[in-house]
């Protein structure tokens, strides 16, 4: 396997969130950004706890950020030695991708050398850990202050109402109370290997433990820190497990050994090899290693966010990202974790019920921006016009109607790829019932009308709202209503009595007629002459303009382009990927002529706003036999968190953060598109498109229970692809 090493000399202020993202590391617990110990709020400094929220007044609800135990400042003679302020002759930052190990490097004008490693456990997940090295040119007096830092970046904070900051047996320890009465706790122990003096004290929300050293010229100096993270979601009580764990964690040493130990046993499974190309085989490694840094491998219930762990951004809620475009990675390398994530949509099915009965409507109506409970966090108004800094009306969680659908695809995805039924019997039939009865309630037919059509909708392209008959969002429904029809009946037979237990607790048979007769009777956007199915009713109508001169038409960057006076509402212009997305996710029902019309049609008009498009249209190019055409689209998909950027605003909100999504869809751009993977009961079978400059392409993935290698070209070993 290949060394994938990411680094950078920058630490230019502007710079700082897109490196924060970048260098990012995390094990699914926690994320913790990758900027440089001495910053703080301002730099958006964050550790991102996983599957835990607060509210601060009216604000948006949003996750906890813990407190940050990896906060130091060394000071030489008295004068701090911090970015960007001090003057430097070198400074680097790295991420050892393989390793997951942060790392900065800094040479000061003064002769004094920092190098400072740290990590987020990756098996022991309540852990954090770091190494400090500080070298003298010449000899001098220094100063380590160690903190925990209570003071965190929040975007709709302050999160804790209280934060008690103290040191019992020299762990210096922080237990943050929120408003809504959980409690964060982290304890942080230290060790320096050379005589010193230690002095605590707590200043501005922040525990210090300062260190006071000399140190000889040559002469070096190690300081360690492990520190523990708990929460009230984990135990009744934070505070002690937090200062056990930190008590009981053995030396940085043992620590890194378990951790990179850890980290190749994954990579055993996700590394992925491209001859010919390195910077795609980087893109791609890169993306497995976002997903493998958030997935939540120490849950059984639990999923990611749309922006990982790498902070408050889209309130760190759950959308259809995660099945449509994450769940195939997870599937492919971490079946458990597949799972897990699955599981948490089953536990969320009462919110789900909840939110259908707050619109008057039967059966699961899934959180558009799910926090736990299946709470939406989803506001009415998600973007701030930029002119008026007026809150604009947006009907996300109203009407994203196929988030439902997207939570049975994935559902189904699990059973189909991994041959394990067993979701359906543990609440996943239930929630397919509950999926049809919620579109069955939301059917609307004319009077003198046999078609129902599901109205006032917004599919994946956001920019057009409340429109009719998405074509996604039908075909989506039909494929509930199929499902929920498929699934009970092979139920009945199969498993009787689960069965039984189901229609004793839904009491659902009589509906089985009425879901068939739906799936038949939704209305379809059918392919016009010319093989394009129009995106919904009327579009065809809208103002065919290009994208260039949709984007000429905004007087500020950060202008919202979607809602009601949005410079692409009225135009054909859409965010990302629709009717494109469902001709991938229900590729069996459509042929290769509709999707070339279709790809043909809508790729000049996508505007890409969203991370979750590039790699549904490289997927069309690729099954249309474009495969280099697919290429800067996968690649622009791979490379979203590596060359960071992407849209930071949607109006005055702030939206940047790490992209698992886009990820994910390379992910999926590599495996369905470039390999062409055919699995089915005997296996799988490859059917290569590989773009120019692809010798070969090597990875492994484990289907219905056994560990595949998929191989073709120069790295086939004699053979293209594997089937058992
Ligand atoms: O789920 C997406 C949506 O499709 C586009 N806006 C951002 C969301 C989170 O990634």
């Amino acid at each position: 396997m290949k060394e994938l090493m990411i680094t950078t000399s920058s630490c230019a202020r502007e710079e700082i969130p897109d490196l924060g993202n970048r260098y990012l590391t995390g094990n699914g617990y926690m994320g913790v950004r990758g900027t440089l110990e001495e910053y703080g709020r301002d730099q958006l400094v964050a550790v991102n706890l996983a599957g835990i929220y607060d509210r601060f007044g009216t604000g948006w609800r949003e996750p906890l950020n813990a407190p940050n135990p990896f906060a130091l400042r060394f000071l030489s003679g008295g004068e701090p030695l911090t970015l960007p302020e001090a003057a430097a002759d070198a400074h680097r930052q790295t991420l050892d991708v393989r390793r997951a190990l942060h790392s900065r490097e800094t040479r000061f004008e003064n002769g004094v050398c920092l190098h400072i490693e740290r990590f987020s456990h990756m098996e022991q997940v309540h852990l954090l850990c770091l190494q400090a090295t500080v070298t003298a040119q010449s000899a001098a007096t220094f100063t380590l202050e160690a903190a925990i830092d209570g003071d965190v970046w929040d975007i709709h904070g302050p999160h804790y109402r209280e934060m008690a900051l103290d040191t019992q047996d020299e762990l210096l320890t922080a237990l943050g109370t929120t408003n809504e009465g959980d409690q964060v706790a982290v304890c942080a122990g230290y060790t320096l290997d050379l005589a010193h003096t230690r002095r605590d004290r707590t200043d501005a929300r922040k525990r210090i433990a300062a260190f006071a050293f000399q140190l000889r010229a040559g002469e070096t100096a190690t300081f360690t820190l492990t520190a523990a993270v708990y929460t009230s979601r984990d135990t009744q009580s934070p505070a002690d497990a937090a200062r056990r764990a930190a008590q009981a964690a053995p030396a940085y040493a043992t620590l890194r050994t378990q951790h990179i130990r850890c980290w190749e046993k994954l990579w055993e499974r996700a590394n992925i090899e491209i001859d010919g190309d390195e910077t795609a085989e980087q893109a791609l490694n890169y993306s497995a290693y976002h997903l493998l840094s958030v997935a939540p491998r120490h849950a059984e219930s639990l999923s990611v966010p749309a922006r990982g762990l790498s902070g408050q951004t889209y309130k760190g809620a759950i959308f259809w990202d995660t099945e449509m475009f994450m769940l195939d990675f997870y599937l492919a390398i971490l079946p458990e974790v597949a799972k897990a994530t699955l599981r948490y949509r089953i536990d969320t099915l009462p919110g789900a019920r909840v939110k259908a009965e707050q619109y008057g409507l039967r059966g699961a109506f899934y959180a558009w921006e799910s926090q736990e409970g299946g709470y939406d966090a989803c506001s009415d108004y998600n973007v701030t016009d930029v002119f008026t800094q007026r809150p604009m009306r947006t009907y996300f969680r109203d009407k994203q109607i196929h988030i439902t659908a997207a939570v049975v695809y994935g559902l189904w995805k699990y059973a189909r790829w991994t041959g394990d039924d067993s979701l359906w019997r543990e609440g996943g039939a239930e929630v397919l019932v509950e999926a049809a009865r919620f579109y069955h309630s939301l059917l609307v037919r004319r009077v003198e009308s046999d078609i129902d059509e599901l109205r006032d909708v917004i599919g994946p392209d956001e920019y057009h709202e409340r429109v009719n008959n998405n074509a996604y969002t039908n075909e989506m429904a039909r494929f509930v209503f199929e499902q929920s029809v498929e699934v009970t009946t092979r139920m009945a037979r199969q498993a009787p009595d689960d069965f039984e237990a189901l229609e004793r607790k839904l009491r659902f048979k009589t509906e089985i007629p009425r879901f068939t007769e739906a799936a038949c009777s939704l209305k379809r956007q059918a392919p016009d002459a010319k093989g394009v199915m129009e995106q919904f009713d009327g579009y065809f109508a809208l103002e065919d303009a290009t994208v260039a001169q949709v984007r000429a038409r905004l007087i500020d960057p950060r202008e919202y382009w979607g809602g009601a006076y949005g410079v692409a509402a009225q135009t054909q212009v859409i965010k990302q990927a629709d009717v494109i997305t469902l001709l991938f996710m229900l590729r069996d029902r459509y042929t290769a002529d509709t999707l070339r019309a279709n790809y043909e049609y809508y790729l000049p008009r996508t505007e890409h706003g969203s991370s979750l498009s590039a790699c549904m249209y490289a997927l069309a190019a690729c099954a249309i036999g474009k495969p280099d055409e697919a290429y800067p689209l996968f690649l622009g998909s791979a490379q979203a968190d590596l060359n960071g950027g992407g849209k930071q605003w949607a109006g005055l909100v702030y939206i940047g953060g790490t992209h698992p999504a886009a990820a994910g869809g390379a992910y999926m751009a590599l495996l369905w598109g470039f390999l062409g993977i055919q699995p089915d009961a005997d296996g799988i079978r490859i059917s290569p498109r590989l773009p120019k400059g692809w010798q070969g392409v090597a990875c492994q993935v484990v289907y219905r229970g056994q560990v595949v290698q998929l191989a073709c070209g120069t790295l086939a070993d004699g053979h293209q692809g594997t089937a058992f």
